[in-house]
């Protein structure tokens, strides 16, 4: 029987030193085209938006890194910004790209039939490149909106031909330690083709592109039913899962908390991670969330999101894996799955519990933050100017 009180060193490591990245956008008054709900004390600008960053990384000692994402997160000055990022004890993560706001790109960015658009969309991304040489970010991630509604309506392999020949514009504007992640959907802004719907479409640009392209794996960017954790096996053996957008869904993608709508399948992600040998940096994945919380409380939900991947890395990180090797090679069906639901029914939150106060955290972030007074200092001191939209 796996307990998490017998957990060994190197797991008791593995999670002190596993690192989530927060999106900017989930801080925000945003999430929805519906009702935007405000939130009292929600940041006014990145700046405020890196000081509740730096409040989920206090907490949970887990959360160094934050997305920006251009140009919802636009500033005067990047390096005043990684400054600030850096004061507080937090750095800049991945600069996200945005093709799905402009009304140029209606029938395409990348992928439109005409040059002066692509171009357009091209030198957004080397915008985008300016900010990461001055936030000293190294993840350029790039989400394709683009697709059609209707058979007929565009060239299928045309937009392909075209979206290749962008890429490698974008590709051939980054800096040697820089990497572009490309990230699939498989609907949503268009429902008859998606032009990077999928993870195969994704890995044949970035092996087109070169070592420094990798893909993005959003968890609720698939059919109901996909395999995600295949997809993950697949990559790692590949060396081109370049990072997660963690969050949950019920039907499409829902960007809610990861972790709370199917614990068990963020568990066998995880157990991906753990027996592909991915999980430490070197192996170059870059485990971000990428949620927006509308009715929930925005720094908890980060906190409770956080929390959530340390316990599906706990269970994954505690599987017996001699045991679970030998019940493989043996045919042991039962046995082998059996292995695996062992750690997986497991409760690690007191060997969390313990990484955190060997930390000098508190055993419960989530219920330490709430404690802790600073909502009801934010809501006091941030009054108006808060947007609400979307990445507001
Ligand atoms: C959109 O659905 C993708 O998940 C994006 O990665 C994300 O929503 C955000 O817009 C960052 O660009
Ligand atoms: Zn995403
Ligand atoms: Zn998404």
């Amino acid at each position: 029987m796996t307990t998490s009180a017998t957990a060994a060193p190197q797991v008791r490591e593995a999670l002190a030193a596993q690192t989530i990245e927060l999106p900017s956008w989930a801080f925000g008054n945003s999430g929805t085209r519906f009702k935007v709900f405000s939130t009292p004390g929600v940041p006014r600008d990145p700046f405020e938006k890196i000081a509740d960053v730096a409040q989920v990384h206090r907490y949970t000692g887990a959360a160094p890194r934050v997305s920006l994402h251009i140009p919802w997160d636009l500033v005067d000055d990047y390096e005043a910004l990684a400054a600030h990022a850096s004061d507080l004890g937090v750095q800049i993560g991945a600069i996200n790209s945005n093709l799905f706001q402009e009304d140029d790109y209606k029938l395409g960015s990348l992928t439109h039939p005409d040059p002066a658009i692509r171009k357009k969309a091209i030198d957004h991304h080397k915008q985008c490149i300016d900010v990461m040489r001055a936030t000293g970010s190294t993840d350029l991630k790039l989400w394709l909106p683009d697709g059609t509604n209707y058979a007929g309506q565009d060239d299928i392999r045309g937009r392909q031909d075209r979206l290749a020949e962008s890429l490698q514009e974008i590709y051939a504007a980054l800096d040697p330690n820089h990497r572009l992640l490309i990230e699939y959907k498989f609907f949503e802004p268009y429902f008859y083709t998606m032009d990077i719907p999928d993870w195969g479409t994704s890995l044949v640009h970035c092996l087109a592109l070169g070592d420094q392209a990798a893909v993005v794996l959003d968890t609720g960017h698939h059919a109901p039913g996909t395999n995600i954790e295949f997809i993950v096996a697949q990559l790692v053996r590949l060396g081109k899962l370049g990072a997660f957008d963690f969050n949950s869904r019920n039907y499409a993608d829902d960007d809610l908390i990861v972790g709370a709508a199917d614990p068990f399948q963020l568990f066998r992600i995880m157990n991906e991670i753990v027996t592909n040998d991915a999980l430490k940096e070197e192996a170059g994945v870059n485990f971000m969330l990428d949620q927006c919380h509308n009715i929930e409380p925005k720094i908890p939900g980060q906190i409770r999101s956080v929390m959530n991947v340390q316990e599906a890395t706990a269970k994954a990180l505690i599987v017996d894996r001699e045991a679970l090797r030998e019940a493989q090679i043996s045919g042991d069906v039962l046995g082998a799955n059996a292995v695996l639901m062992d750690a997986y029914n497991t409760d690690v939150r007191p060997l969390l519990a313990e990484v955190r106060a060997e930390k000098g955290l508190a055993e419960d972030p989530y219920a330490a933050f709430n404690a802790s007074g600073y909502l009801d200092q934010i809501a006091a001191e941030r009054v108006g100017g808060q947007q609400a939209g979307w990445g507001a």
